[in-house]
């Protein structure tokens, strides 16, 4: 196991001392999101990158690497080398914007061929997605293949997925210590949403200085001690904001939490000139009227991307059923394969392993209520 991964590791480190070695060390998203790209259906086409763009470049990881991953079909769309690797940045109808990792942005329709691959979903092509197209005059494209994703947010809609954004690295689940109050349901919804989809979540404390700080250290002892990382940030005196920045350096983040925490202040902060709106929290009544319901991405200047998702409330419980809830509790799942009835709802039935881990304080009763709540109300508005 371990001499198989040493091995990949050290393929890999030849192929950047050899291929990579003119680009900028500072340069880690870009290789992140080639060594994506190595690993899925792209592998065996050419790739291109670099300084002139459109020059060919033979793909080295993909001579290591194993057949079984069907990368013909895509080596065959780029023979003629006239074909860039990017990310869609928005998704609007049938058309988005991708960007390149040099930076220039192309306004791209999807070919027809992938058109006709989309049966299960809405759109074939979702905002983060890396793609492979090809450039149609300076500032538009077709594109050719959508690269394999990881960290997909989804909801079904209608009957379909819906795919909202691709490849997140990070859920960023931003509450506020007071106005509006601190809701920490909410934030174990959004926490049961980031574990459904196997993403990895930090919890953002925002406006602490309006608050004692130590009023938060029972609730952070809760999270931390379910392994959850947790910050305490003020947007306006700047708090938690080189934390943060680190932490979203390189990756491809989503915000989420309730309108008026402080979710584009903090941004704001992270980007100084980014200028979003900041809206006074009482103001914010009609919630994505004009908004579409895609998310978009934000180039950070440091590298990496914030996903910002304007026209959607929030991150809802997607897809997630009643059954699953309880394994997606960090403190719950332990207990509920010990109770008397396999299919209980650990609400109310007898011989409850969850329920007695909660009299015993094994769990923490504001968290099972948590639960309950979500289960009894799993659409529940804030
Ligand atoms: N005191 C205080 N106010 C903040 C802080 N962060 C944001 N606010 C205020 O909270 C309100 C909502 O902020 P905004 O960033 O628009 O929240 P969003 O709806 O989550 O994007 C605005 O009036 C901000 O000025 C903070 O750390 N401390
Ligand atoms: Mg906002
Ligand atoms: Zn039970």
């Amino acid at each position: 196991m371990s001499a198989k991964k040493n091995r990949s590791s050290k393929i890999r480190t030849e192929f950047k001392k050899k291929h990579q070695s003119r680009k900028r060390a500072s340069d880690l998203t870009r290789r992140f999101q080639q060594d994506k790209l190595e690993e899925g259906e792209f592998r065996s086409g050419e790739r291109i990158s670099g300084k002139g763009e459109l020059t060919r470049r033979r793909t080295i990881v993909g001579e290591h690497a194993n057949e079984s991953t069907g990368g013909l079909r895509i080596s065959m769309q780029v023979t003629d080398g006239n074909t860039l690797i990017g990310r869609v940045m928005r998704v609007h109808g049938l058309d988005c914007v991708v960007r390149t990792e040099a930076g220039r942005e192309f306004r791209c329709a999807v070919r027809q061929v992938l058109k006709s691959i989309s049966t299960e979903q809405r759109h074939v092509i979702a905002a983060g997605d890396m793609v492979h197209f090809r450039p149609e005059g300076e500032e538009q494209g077709i594109i050719l293949s959508v690269g394999p994703r990881h960290g997909v947010l989804s909801r079904t809609s209608k009957g379909k997925r819906q795919i909202l954004v691709s490849n997140v690295d990070l859920v960023v689940i931003v509450a506020s210590a007071v106005d509006p109050d601190l809701k920490p349901h909410l934030i174990d919804r959004f926490l049961v949403t980031a574990e459904q989809a196997s993403l990895e979540p930090v919890i953002v404390f925002n406006k602490v200085d309006l608050i004692d700080p130590s009023e938060l250290m029972p609730l952070i002892g809760v999270y931390a001690q379910l392994g959850y990382q947790t910050i305490l940030a003020s947007a306006t005196r700047g708090d938690g904001i080189e934390h943060l920045r680190h932490l979203v350096t390189d990756r491809q983040s989503v915000f989420t939490g309730q309108s008026g925490v402080g979710k584009s202040s903090l941004l704001n902060g992270i980007q100084s000139g980014l200028g979003l709106r900041v809206q006074p929290v009482s103001q914010d009544n009609r919630k994505g009227k004009h908004t579409t319901t895609t998310a978009e991405l934000i180039p950070i200047e440091t590298g990496g991307y914030l996903v910002d998702t304007p026209g959607i409330r929030q991150l809802e419980l997607w897809d997630v059923t009643q059954e699953e809830v309880a394994g997606l509790f960090r403190d719950i799942r332990p207990y509920v394969n010990h109770c008397r009835f396999p299919d209980c709802t650990h609400i109310h039935e007898v011989d409850c392993a969850v329920r007695e881990a909660v009299a015993d304080n094994r769990i923490d009763p504001r968290r099972y209520n948590s639960f309950v709540h979500l289960i009894e109300d799993p659409s529940a508005a804030f």
